[in-house]
């Protein structure tokens, strides 16, 4: 049922955008190489006025080895012929930020609950994911509710990255700046 290959993975059926709006908790993380968000990571979701998916995200990071701050994103989404899948187009308030142009994929979600994202940035030769990253969004800053774990998992498992998660802390580090 689920190979691993990036091209098999299961997207969110019928993804309603304007559904997925608002603030959404990072609560837990599969890095990809050379990892950027490190905790208290929230992202907020917006539809403009002609229906494009637009965001902007917050958390912690570590630039240039040993200096801690606050990194204030934006990311724009370009629409792919499935509605669950975007290409994203990210960048930083400040130049020395990481910027890029990310798949990002919504594996499931209940809008109002839980929400499972996928990245990969590298496909291997053989079709699997060889760098990639995952986010475990929460609508509620304490975190996942006991009834949303097991889907949780299981859909961690059919994207190959059970296991490959750490949980990411809430301490308000970005509620001040
Ligand atoms: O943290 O290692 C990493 C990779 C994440 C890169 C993407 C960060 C910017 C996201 C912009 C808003 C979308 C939620």
């Amino acid at each position: 049922q689920h190979d691993c290959q990036v091209s098999n993975i299961q997207v969110m059926q019928n993804f309603d955008r304007s559904r997925y709006t608002g603030r959404w908790y990072a609560v837990a993380k599969k890095d990809p190489v050379g990892l950027f968000l490190l905790d208290n990571v929230v992202a907020q979701f917006s539809v403009d006025g002609s229906g494009k998916m637009t965001a902007t995200a917050q958390g912690r990071v570590i630039i240039l080895n040993n200096w801690e701050m606050c990194a204030n994103m934006f990311g724009t989404f370009e629409d792919t012929p499935d509605p669950a899948k975007f290409k994203m187009r990210y960048w930083g308030a400040a130049a020395y930020l990481q910027s890029g142009n990310d798949d990002h994929w919504v594996i499931d979600t209940d809008y109002d609950n839980y929400a499972i994202h996928y990245s990969c940035r590298e496909v291997d030769l053989d079709g699997t994911c060889l760098d990639g990253y995952s986010f475990i969004f929460s609508r509620h800053p304490t975190g996942l509710r006991p009834e949303d774990q097991k889907i949780v998992t299981d859909k961690k498992k059919e994207i190959c990255f059970l296991g490959k998660y750490r949980r990411v802390s809430h301490t308000g580090f970005c509620e001040s700046s």
